[in-house]
């Protein structure tokens, strides 16, 4: 299967993830299938069946995407499927964080809530697009905290600590990802019967 990203920190998570279904799990680099992929979707399921078909058709082989973001409630959902292009695609997380917390500088604690939300997309042999899609609600914090992870995870908090201060087993237990993995890999042994 390949796994349609570029994100390197989407597939350490998934490879620790599904580690236990003894599958070989390529990065799109590992199986020379680079292609320019638009996600001009409008929903998370959208772009993630665009990722992981437009890799399925140039490839012939099965693929798997994943489209995630942070959807914040003071902000009306924002960034969401925009969350890697909030700010510019090239700007440091550094950066897009400072943005993002000016954003929340008049929110009080209780409207700082937020969610993390993965669209899992699996396409097979048969060329049919299975979404699966799942959330983890938390609450966006005043500062950065902890060295783990990535992208928006040093401001997403779950209850006292921030998804970068969670290893990486304790962040797939609770994730939007790891939950939405979990119910693709219960789905698994049907979609490649
Ligand atoms: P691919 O499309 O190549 O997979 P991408 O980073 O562009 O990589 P998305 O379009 O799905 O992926 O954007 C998801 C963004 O949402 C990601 O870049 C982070 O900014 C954020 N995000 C998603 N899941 C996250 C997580 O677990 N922790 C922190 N930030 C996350």
């Amino acid at each position: 299967i390949i796994f349609a990203t570029g994100n390197e920190g989407k597939m350490r998570e998934i490879r620790l993830i599904l580690a236990d279904l003894g599958l070989p799990i390529l990065s799109m680099k590992e199986a020379g299938a680079e292609p320019e992929i638009v996600e001009n979707g409008s929903t998370f399921g959208e772009n993630a069946t665009i990722k992981a078909m437009t890799i399925h058709k140039v490839t012939g082989k099965s693929a798997i995407s994943d489209d995630s973001g942070l959807c914040v409630d003071y902000l009306d959902g924002r960034p969401g499927v925009y969350s890697a292009r909030y700010q510019g695609e090239d700007t440091p997380y550094p950066e897009k964080i400072a943005a993002l917390l000016a954003e929340l500088k008049d929110a009080a604690p209780e409207e700082r809530t937020a969610r993390f939300t993965s669209a899992i997309c699996f396409v097979g042999e048969d060329s049919t697009p299975h979404l699966f899609e799942a959330s983890c609600e938390g609450t966006i914090g005043y500062e950065c905290r902890g060295e783990n992870g990535f992208g928006y995870d040093p401001i997403f908090y779950v209850g006292e600590r921030s998804f970068a201060q969670l290893s990486g087993e304790e962040k797939d237990a609770m994730s939007h990802r790891g939950k939405a993995l979990r119910l693709f890999a219960e789905e698994l042994p049907q979609l490649l019967k």
